[in-house]
């Protein structure tokens, strides 16, 4: 996956993605991040990227030039037809676990970090294929929020993290929170690891993981059971175990 950023501080991108799992999948060629400073597609003197809002009060808002420039140098070196061009900002759809899913399958994305009190509309209306946001707060930029998508979708790339099954097991990936997890040693402070983990037995632990990630979801986040794929068995699980949460 090739994946352009348009932005006013790259040098905020380099940090996060010169370490680790993402920089092992550069090194391997399963992704080339490019960032590129919207600054440098500006023609006059001043370098100018932002501009007063029309109608008054607002503050700056990013210029729609620049960015369409941007976009355009962008994508005129790529062969695909549909490449998504994604706007970040508090406005866009919530991003979550599904849609990184969604995103990983292009072969090229294009982020767009809005800035300042806003993007021009003609940006959202006429060039974004998508708006994107991360949650329901502001943040001073959408370059954070480009890093948060960027990694979560990088990590879902084949052959980024060792095995499928790292990543099937996931929080949110099947609806539901990763169930509790234990390393050594058997006994820590006097605190044991849950027999059943020591047991040798694959189906039990399986069943015991199951179960944990359901009590957990329906403890933590009972808003998620409502979509999450429950068999008839686990669904009564929930049902008993919920009448005891509430009483909690
Ligand atoms: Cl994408 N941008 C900004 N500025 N704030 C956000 C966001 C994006 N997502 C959540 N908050």
């Amino acid at each position: 996956m090739q994946i352009d950023v348009l932005t006013l501080f790259p040098e905020i991108f380099q940090g996060p993605f010169s370490v680790g799992i993402f920089r092992r999948a550069v090194e391997r060629n399963l992704v080339r991040l490019n960032i590129h400073n919207i600054r440098d597609y500006t023609d006059d003197k001043h370098h100018t990227v932002d501009d007063y809002s029309y109608g008054g009060g607002g503050g700056m808002v990013l210029k729609p030039e620049p960015i369409f420039e941007a976009v355009a140098a962008v994508t005129s070196t790529i062969k695909e037809a549909k490449v998504p061009v994604i706007l970040l900002t508090p406005q866009g759809r919530l991003f979550n676990q599904q849609l990184a899913g969604e995103l990983a399958a292009y072969p090229h994305l294009v982020l767009i970090c809005g800035r300042y009190e806003g993007v021009a509309e003609r940006v959202r209306e006429h060039l974004a294929s998508d708006e994107i946001s991360i949650g329901d707060y502001v943040l001073g930029g959408g370059d954070l929020a480009a890093m948060v998508v960027i990694d979560v979708v990088v990590r879902l790339l084949p052959g980024v993290i060792g095995s499928a099954a790292a990543t099937e097991e996931d929080s949110h990936t099947a609806g539901l929170l990763e169930y509790p997890q234990y390393t050594r040693p058997e006994v820590y402070r006097g605190w044991r690891v849950p027999k059943v983990l020591l047991s040798g037995n694959h189906a039990q632990i399986a069943q015991w993981r199951r179960e944990q990630s359901i009590l957990r979801t329906l403890k933590r986040r009972p808003e998620l059971l409502g979509k999450a794929s429950l068999s008839s068995v686990e669904r009564r699980l929930v049902d008993e175990a919920g009448s005891s949460v509430d009483s909690a």
